[in-house]
């Protein structure tokens, strides 16, 4: 069986090392833009991050996409034939690494954190009241990740509730009702641009937005305007819209928004190996593989 590795701009090489260590008999490919049709054509099954514009087409074996992470956007490219299985890593250990990673970006504004670091700067040592924290959280999306960030923001004490399309309130309900909002979506059709100017007006003010899902989420201007107006008393963004973000984007220079480079939390080669060779062996045996997303949804 031949495998195409697309991990780009991962390297391939300790996922090839990962995967034959289980999986010894099968041909893995790093692709390569110098792939010929004929290389191209015997390939059975791709695993990475993206698809590279027009590749889908030159593959009609491909039977099964498996994404080496939690969204599979990037791999659902218009020429990907509708028969095509995509399907998703879903590993615990990122989820509680996403739950871990908000916790602290709530923690941090929650408790005025930013505030003392400031005073520290400044050599001001002034106490100021500090009421426990229980402050209202929105967690947009309801999955794997999604619910372990509402259980872990429950364990320390704040008030967090899921949303997801399908609940019966409104988006922008739900946010009338939340003092902070954490995005856990996936990015698709539906939810790109979900977070945009209407979405911050229906904040009460003063709130706080946490995005660990993907840039495309956010209407990165509009956040601006409402952090700059002080409609959002700031942002912390994992993700951004354009990343790596370059160096001369406004998002940078706003007081109040926080940003990290897609780093609050991985599966890890070896999760994404040992669940790829294990979906490849379920698949040899007849059963369908685990974790395909519903292609209709995007998710
Ligand atoms: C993911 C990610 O989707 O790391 O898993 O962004």
């Amino acid at each position: 069986m031949k495998v195409l590795l697309l991990t780009q701009p991962m390297p391939a090489a300790p996922f090839i090392d990962a995967i034959s260590a289980l999986a010894p008999e099968l041909e893995l490919i790093e692709y390569r833009s110098s792939l010929g049709d004929a290389s191209l054509a015997a390939i059975d099954v791709a695993i990475g991050w993206s698809m590279p514009p027009g590749l889908a087409a030159r593959m009609p074996r491909l039977g099964w996409v498996c994404s080496i992470a939690a969204g599979v956007e990037k791999l659902l490219v218009p020429d990907l034939a509708p028969h095509v299985v995509v399907s998703r890593t879903v590993d615990p250990a990122q989820a509680a690494g996403m739950a871990q990673f908000v916790v602290a970006m709530v923690l941090r504004h929650a408790r005025d954190l930013e505030r003392y670091a400031a005073q520290q700067q400044a050599r001001a040592w002034l106490r100021q009241p500090t009421p426990l924290a229980t402050h209202r959280v929105a967690v947009l999306g309801t999955g794997a990740i999604g619910g372990e960030v509402v259980r872990w923001l429950e364990r320390v004490g704040f008030r967090a509730r899921g949303w997801s399309l399908r609940s019966s309130e409104t988006l922008h309900q739900v946010l009338a009702e939340s003092d902070i909002t954490v995005c856990a979506l996936p990015l698709t059709e539906a939810t790109e641009g979900i977070l945009d100017a209407r979405a911050f007006a229906a904040m009460p003010r003063g709130s706080y937005l946490v995005n660990v899902a993907r840039g495309a989420h956010v209407v990165e201007a509009d956040l601006i305007e409402a952090v700059r107006s002080g409609q959002l008393s700031g942002a912390a963004l994992d993700v951004q819209r354009r990343e790596p973000l370059p160096a001369d984007d406004p998002l940078w220079h706003v007081p109040g928004i926080t940003i990290t480079p897609h780093i609050a939390a991985q599966s890890s080669t070896e999760v994404i190996a040992a669940q790829f060779v294990a979906a490849l062996r379920t698949l040899q045996f007849g059963g369908s593989v685990p974790n395909a997303i519903d292609r209709s949804l995007g998710y």
